[in-house]
């Protein structure tokens, strides 16, 4: 199929135009009709080709809600639009670290240093980006060593989340077996939004939602207090993702410092300590596959699930040619997209389909979703696979473009699913129009 990339442009555009809330844009008016933290980094990327000062905005707004010790909570709360959980939910003015605004309690992945670089380097106003640069460097630098230090006890460069929603990878199966030893106590009575507003049999299951209330429940009991959260909350993982991200994130950031005419040492110290530990705690022990899995903390094992985070490494060039390609040659043939997906979009699926939990409607379970598969394009570039990477981007505008700007994709049909008008895909949609940093 041919895309008409101008037509697939402009709808992007008016998507992000129509989410666009004066300081910030909603993931989905809908579903999410507040600010999420991973969502506006990957927003601001897409704002990075046709709108600098949107770009600037979205990133800037979003740290309003930093926290006292650096954190940057995974929700700003903006509006009353619905959802759930909602702020007298959260509580976070327990913690002597939250800030006036509203905002949830936990965090999300860092993706704002390398959004941050990105609009630098489209900008038109170079002097403009360069004040922005100045205004934001701090404050990323902040939230990176609260995440590099009260999320890291063990001084690995890798990142501890508490909650799935701190992973963005909400009811991923790389959660299932940590999930299985929390056991709910004394909750509080709850009313969900989300499964009113998508069909249920797309969203988590209700003994999901209970977990996830009851680890919050833990967290509010203790203040929010990371020190005395750490040594007691059931779940504790090392998650492979989020701290890929970091290590991106904080490549992004030395370049940053370095055009601002800041000291990176300490930088250069925590992309050490990633280099060193990342095989380490992820790399365990799959002869088969030899993929890469997140750690729990607590069982002090990996979690060998076959899902598109084990192929997120390809994102961070942490790997060797060969390994690189050993990644690749999974995206192409292997669980990720054979026969009984659509060849049509060869996209990278969120599971493998033959892990016995595989669904092709339920949210992180198997759906494509296109921010993930955005990470294995540019991962590919990274390695010069350039004619498999124009592959993916190929087929991501193709399935965009066929089946709408959704939140995530039934990888045996292409049928959208989730909520429709989705941001972050009508973000990265321009990216991959657009050509990245510096335009193609
Ligand atoms: C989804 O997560 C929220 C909770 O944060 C939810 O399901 O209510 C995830 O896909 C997450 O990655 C994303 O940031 C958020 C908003 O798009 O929605």
């Amino acid at each position: 199929m041919k895309v008409d990339d101008e037509r697939l442009f402009t709808e992007a555009k008016s998507i992000l135009e129509k989410n666009w809330r004066g300081s910030n844009t909603v993931p989905s008016p809908y579903l999410y009709p507040h600010q999420w933290n991973w969502d506006s980094g990957f927003i601001a990327i897409g704002y990075s080709h046709f709108n600098q000062g949107r770009a600037q905005k979205e990133i800037l707004s979003l740290f309003e809600g930093q926290w006292k010790n650096g954190m940057l909570p995974h929700i700003i709360f903006r509006s009353n639009g619905s959802y759930f959980p909602n702020p007298e939910f959260w509580q976070t003015n327990l913690s002597k670290d939250s800030p006036k605004i509203k905002t949830s309690g936990i965090t999300q992945p860092p993706v704002h240093a390398i959004a941050a670089l990105y609009i630098y380097k489209n900008a038109k106003n170079k002097g403009k980006a360069l004040s922005f640069l100045k205004d934001l460097y701090p404050r990323i630098k902040a939230f990176h060593k609260y995440l590099l230090t009260e999320r890291d006890p063990e001084n690995s460069g890798l990142v501890t989340v508490f909650h799935p929603w701190e992973s963005g990878f909400d009811n991923s199966v790389r959660w299932d077996n940590a999930l299985k030893r929390v056991k709910v106590m004394d909750l509080p009575g709850y009313r969900r939004v989300d499964n009113k507003k998508v069909s249920s049999e797309q969203r988590p299951t209700k003994e999901s939602y209970d977990k996830y209330v009851y680890l919050i429940e833990i967290m509010k009991k203790h203040n929010y207090n990371i020190k005395k959260i750490y040594p007691l909350i059931p779940f504790k993982l090392k998650d492979i993702v989020f701290s890929s991200i970091l290590y991106v994130a904080n490549k992004s950031l030395i370049e940053i410092a370095e055009l601002i005419g800041e000291n990176h040492e300490e930088i250069d110290g925590w992309i050490n300590k990633t280099k060193d530990n990342y095989f380490q705690y992820f790399c365990a022990g799959d002869e088969e596959y030899r993929l890469a899995y997140d750690y729990d903390v607590i069982i002090k094992k990996n979690v060998i699930k076959r899902t598109v985070a084990s192929l997120i490494p390809i994102y961070t060039g942490l790997l060797s040619r060969d390994e690189a390609e050993g990644i690749f040659s999974y995206m192409k043939h292997s669980h990720f997209c054979k026969e009984n997906c659509t060849h049509k979009h060869p996209v990278v699926t969120s599971m493998s389909v033959d892990e016995a939990e595989f669904n092709p409607l339920n949210y992180w379970r198997g759906p494509i979703w296109i921010n993930i598969n955005w990470m294995l394009y540019k991962g590919l570039i990274n390695y010069n696979f350039d004619e498999e990477a124009e592959t993916l981007r190929k087929a991501v505008l193709e399935l965009v473009s066929e089946h709408g700007f959704y939140e995530y994709y039934n990888p045996l049909t292409g049928e959208g699913l989730g909520t429709d008008n989705f941001s972050w895909t009508a973000a990265m949609v321009i990216d991959l129009i657009k050509g990245g940093e510096n335009g193609r």
